[in-house]
């Protein structure tokens, strides 16, 4: 099961991990972006490009040897922020891919990963991420509003992701300024494109809506941003065609 396996992952790593040398680390970090900036409502619709080699899902689906020339690519094409995978083992990623795009942009990079352990929320800050995915399904309550609250303490930003309307309302308890609705169920891994739609007017108004998984084309874009989505989150489109072609595509 792709959540319980990467949390227990997180935990196992915590225990064996030196925190202190962590939280260091994030201290030591030039600062975070301001996301919220990057992200926020505008006449068009914003992109998070995805620097995405595998998933669990549809396995292998580029190679990347140079994330950080794709990240630039994403930059110079239009993208509002960057999202890396950083899991290792489903996904390909690694904190590396992280670092080598945080060197190349000089916008917001999101930490795409399965955080459920304030070690990787420090970690992050340290690779100089300035963005960190929070999956309400894979966190009890009390521990999504800690790792979120952390989030917010190192002046970085959470993006909180939901798939069904108890979860939305979680994230918003929370406090969440940046919620994302993904369109792929991480249980069943089945996609539903029109659950953005559904769950779109029980995030607040103030709040950014973030439109997950599923574009293929300019047209999912455009039924997105019609739903009202301010951001979508893009990553097997862009790594597997034209980048710079796909963005134009994507923001016209
Ligand atoms: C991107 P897609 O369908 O464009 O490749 O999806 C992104 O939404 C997806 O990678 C994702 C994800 C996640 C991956 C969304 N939430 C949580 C791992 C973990």
């Amino acid at each position: 099961e792709l959540v319980g396996g990467a949390v227990a992952d997180a935990d196992a790593r915590a225990a064996e991990l030196p925190l202190d040398a962590v939280i260091a680390a994030a201290a030591d970090a030039p600062p975070a972006l301001d996301a919220l900036r990057a992200l926020a409502p505008a006449d068009r619709v914003k992109v998070i490009a995805e620097v995405k080699r595998a998933s669990p899902s549809r396995g292998r689906l580029a190679d990347i040897p140079d994330p950080a020339a794709l990240a630039s690519l994403y930059e110079a094409g239009g993208a509002s922020a960057i999202s890396v995978l950083t899991e290792q083992r489903r996904f390909l990623g690694s904190l590396d891919d992280l670092r080598a795009v945080r060197a190349a942009v000089g916008i917001p990079v999101l930490r795409k990963d399965f955080i459920a352990q304030p070690y990787q929320v420090y970690e992050a800050r340290a690779a100089g991420a300035d963005i960190v995915l929070l999956i309400v399904a894979a966190l009890d309550q009390p521990t999504l509003e800690s790792l979120h609250a952390l989030t917010l303490s190192l002046g970085m930003t959470a993006l909180v992701e939901t798939h069904s309307a108890d979860e939305v309302a979680r994230a918003v308890d929370a406090g969440a300024a940046l919620i994302g609705v993904n369109a792929r169920n991480l249980d069943t891994f089945e996609l539903d494109r029109d659950l953005f739609g559904t769950l779109a007017d029980r995030i607040p108004t103030g709040v950014i809506r973030v439109a997950e998984s599923a574009v293929l084309g300019p047209d999912d874009v455009a039924h997105y941003r019609a739903s009202g989505a301010d951001v979508v989150l893009v990553g097997e489109a862009l790594v597997t065609s034209d980048p710079t072609a796909r963005l134009a595509e994507f923001l016209s």
